[in-house]
């Protein structure tokens, strides 16, 4: 256990001696808090596997997005986890689930809705990947099945990858995250709600899927946590209108990650943009870009540029990719080298190590009445030793503005409003800051 674990266990222990002392204010609106930590942990990015896994994440939403994304209330396919394999970048979430409470981390997808969780001790050994936890039914007095009538299941059901069992009794999923015949992509197991606690609160009858076995698809962790915009993500289920996250520079330190009440923005600095009707994405008009002196096409709707915690490099469909690519090489002043994993703008790195402005142009995304000026360690990064590159790669298809990008900043997603805001922050220090649970 590190000293930060310690920290935050104090924390929260602090916390729950003292919440019941205080007043209860009956017209607030209940604010949650979570935690998210990159998959990396540690050590440094490795930018080889970032770029593979990214690269296979953009494919992935890209192929829901051509099916079902201009008619997603027909089929909300959303509602399906997408696969995610072991990345180099992606975020998890911390929680726990039970009473007592059973601590475990699942990826953070706000791509996709439902939460699944390896579930039992016979997953011990019939989930792949191995090695993280279980999450045990049998050690906790408040977790119970969810019939074949109840809500969760008739969604998944109208999607053909649930239906019932034990004559009503029980509702079995199982979905497959591979294309075509792929046997070895999948997670199944039955419907289940349970009690979730998220920092100090305990939230009763969060419905999950209970996972009894699985095969890759979705990395490290004990599951996966959608918080997607339809009914059975975790935002819906918490009666959260909004969310936000502020995720930190240091990937070896914990990024907030903050519900209802708790994930507002106000002040000068914030910036607003629709979310598109047209996705069930998290994705906003791109009109412009600004790349130094020049000024660049964005990506407009029907698609638009998606927000995604999942994916860690950025993506931009032709024509903006090639256009911003050209502004970015013709401004730059440093020694450019060979192409690497996808990055097409490579350079040796500067003597004095520094980046700024001096060597690369300014980046600025222009969205509907929001832009957002880029730190430039959000737009190019040490992808080998001595070697930096501009982190956008070209996307056949979905352009995606990936996790590096939105490193210090407060990203709210108003899912109510349909509404996306941002606010420049220092990440790393707005979580000291926000160390007690406001009221
Ligand atoms: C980075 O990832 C690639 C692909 O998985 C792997 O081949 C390579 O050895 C890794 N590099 C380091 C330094 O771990
Ligand atoms: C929705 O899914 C069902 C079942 O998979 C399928 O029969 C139907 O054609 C789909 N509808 C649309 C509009 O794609
Ligand atoms: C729950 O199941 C696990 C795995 O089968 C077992 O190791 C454990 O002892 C059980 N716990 C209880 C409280 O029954
Ligand atoms: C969300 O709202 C529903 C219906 O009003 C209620 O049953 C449920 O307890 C609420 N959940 C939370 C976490 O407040
Ligand atoms: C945007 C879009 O393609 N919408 C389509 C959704 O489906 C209806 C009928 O199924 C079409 O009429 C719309 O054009």
């Amino acid at each position: 256990m590190t000293a930060h674990h310690r920290l935050v266990i104090l924390a929260s222990f602090v916390i729950c001696i003292l919440l019941p002392a205080l007043p209860a204010d009956a017209e607030s609106l209940p604010g949650f808090r979570g935690t998210m930590i990159r998959r990396t942990g540690t050590t440094a990015i490795n930018f080889t596997q970032a770029a593979r896994d990214s690269y296979r994440r953009l494919s992935s939403l890209a192929s829901r997005s051509s099916t079902s994304h201009l008619n997603s209330s027909d089929n909300n396919t959303q509602r399906i986890p997408l696969r995610m394999d072991d990345s180099g970048g992606a975020y998890d979430m911390e929680f726990s689930m039970g009473t007592p409470p059973q601590k475990l981390t699942a990826l953070a997808d706000t791509g996709s809705d439902l939460i699944w969780a390896k579930c039992g001790g016979a997953c011990t050994t019939s989930c792949e990947p191995q090695g993280s936890p279980s999450y045990l039914p049998n050690a906790s007095s408040t977790f119970a099945k969810l019939p074949c009538s109840d809500r969760l299941c008739s969604l998944l059901r109208s999607d053909s990858v649930a239906w019932c069992a034990a004559a009503g009794a029980e509702c079995d999923y199982r979905y497959s995250y591979g294309l075509g015949d792929d046997d070895h992509h999948y997670t199944q197991g039955f419907l289940a709600r349970e009690t979730f606690t998220l920092g100090a609160d305990a939230v009763p009858s969060v419905r999950f899927g209970c996972t009894t076995a699985s095969e890759g698809g979705y990395g490290s962790g004990s599951g996966l946590v959608g918080l997607g915009r339809g009914p059975l993500s975790l935002v819906s289920q918490l009666n959260a209108s909004t969310f936000m996250y502020c995720l930190t520079s240091d990937a070896s330190k914990a990024s907030p990650l903050l519900f209802g009440s708790l994930a507002s923005l106000t002040g000068a600095q914030v910036q607003s943009t629709g979310l598109l009707a047209s996705t069930t994405f998290y994705a906003v008009n791109l009109r412009s870009i600004s790349i130094g002196s020049a000024t660049t096409p964005g990506v407009g709707e029907p698609e638009g540029v998606v927000f995604d915690s999942g994916t860690t490099l950025t993506y931009l469909a032709e024509p903006a990719y090639s256009e911003a690519k050209a502004a970015f090489l013709s401004q730059t002043s440093l020694d450019q080298v060979e192409d690497t994993d996808g990055f097409e703008a490579c350079f040796q790195k500067p003597a004095n190590g520094r980046l700024s402005n001096a060597a690369v142009p300014t980046m600025v995304l222009h969205f509907d009445g929001a832009d957002m000026a880029l730190p430039v360690a959000n737009y190019v990064v040490e992808v080998e030793d001595g070697v930096v590159c501009w982190i956008v790669q070209r996307s056949p298809s979905l352009s995606i503005i990936g996790n590096i990008m939105q490193v210090n900043y407060l990203v709210l997603h108003d899912v109510h409003r349909s509404v996306l805001s941002f606010q420049p922050a220092n990440c790393d220090t707005y979580q000291a800051n926000e160390a007690s649970r406001p009221l």
